[in-house]
């Protein structure tokens, strides 16, 4: 799967075709109608199942747009501006590709992205994503729950944790060469985590292939915890017994702990996590309204079983 580089999909006729898909006639908010004096309204969030919305598997919140899911990015290989990675990250190769799975497992391996994948069909899945900065987005990724992947590698009882590790290459990555993190990316989740069926691992987004600043061929969604622990372009996932090393944790603890959990009460040393602005179009987000956090991201009913009894002060 291959994006030709004029290819864009606006938002608005996904949207469309969403609806076209879900019976339902076109939109009059394309502005079909003509109501010349009016703004245009803001175009109405996907049509979803009430089975789909008790999931957390979707929402029905208005989307982020294409343009800004795919160009305000956090990918720092390609270099820390929110820019840098739609422009660097054309080069990154993602075919062949090939992922490492071992440790705690009956059949460790190391396969082809087809290989990895195969037999699973990629479902849609419409998600929040908060960044640990204050920002977040409404995303329509196409992905399989990580579970179904793990499973295939028959994880032994001493598989507590898993580990994914972000390829890194200094040719194809111009920021490997800033020590800004200690190289190749990490991040890891309890197998609990890993194995809950909101975990995906994603291949596309907007109904098409992932694009490379957005970490592909392959990354993970966590979309209860901040988006740093949705590692990009995983090249290794490894099942460990003890709690494996993670970039951002182990770059400043005090900062950002383990879990990660999206967490409106207890607030970064730096800044609140109480609010958040959702992207809404380049430069604007600087004038978005705040709008609440919610704790685990608004998945608390999904997810708040895995972390009964914790104190979330203490594991952030
Ligand atoms: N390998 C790698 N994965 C990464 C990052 C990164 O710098 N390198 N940034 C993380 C951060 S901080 C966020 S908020 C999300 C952003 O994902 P997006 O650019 O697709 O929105 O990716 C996460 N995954
Ligand atoms: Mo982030």
């Amino acid at each position: 799967m291959r994006i030709p580089e004029n290819e864009v999909t606006d938002e608005r006729v996904y949207l469309q075709r969403r609806r076209l898909i879900a019976g339902l006639s076109a939109l009059p908010a394309l502005g079909l109608s003509g109501c010349a004096e009016a703004d245009p309204p803001a175009p109405p969030g996907p049509v979803i199942s009430a089975a789909e919305a008790a999931s957390g598997f979707k929402t029905d919140e208005p989307l982020t747009r294409y343009e800004d899911v795919t160009g305000y990015n956090n990918f720092y290989e390609f270099g820390t501006g929110k820019g840098d990675p739609s422009k660097a990250a054309r080069t990154l190769r993602t075919s062949p590709w090939t992922v490492a799975v071992g440790g705690e497992c009956a059949r460790p391996g190391k396969l082809s992205l087809d290989d990895l994948l195969k037999g699973l069909t990629p479902e849609e899945r419409i998600y929040r994503l908060r960044c640990v900065e204050g920002w977040s987005m409404v995303i329509p990724w196409l992905g399989v729950p990580l579970a179904d992947v793990l499973k295939r590698f028959e994880p032994n009882s001493d598989a507590k944790y898993v580990a994914f590790t972000t390829l890194a290459d200094r040719e194809q990555m111009p920021g490997i060469r800033y020590r800004s993190i200690d190289w190749p990316y990490r991040e890891g989740l309890r197998i609990d985590e890993a194995m809950h069926p909101l975990t995906l691992l994603a291949t596309g987004l907007y109904g098409k292939a992932l694009p490379q600043q957005n970490g592909a061929p392959l990354r993970l969604v966590v979309p209860w915890k901040y988006g740093f622990k949705s590692i990009k372009s995983i090249v290794a996932i490894t099942f460990v017994k003890h709690r494996p090393h993670c970039s951002w944790n182990d770059l400043q603890p005090s900062e950002y702990g383990f879990f990660s959990n999206v967490n409106p009460d207890v607030d970064h040393p730096r800044w609140s996590q109480k609010t958040e602005r959702r992207i809404a179009g380049s430069g604007s987000q600087l004038f978005a309204e705040r709008i609440p956090t919610r704790l685990f991201n608004g998945y608390a009913e999904q997810v708040g079983d895995m972390y009964a009894g914790m104190n979330l002060r203490r594991w952030f």
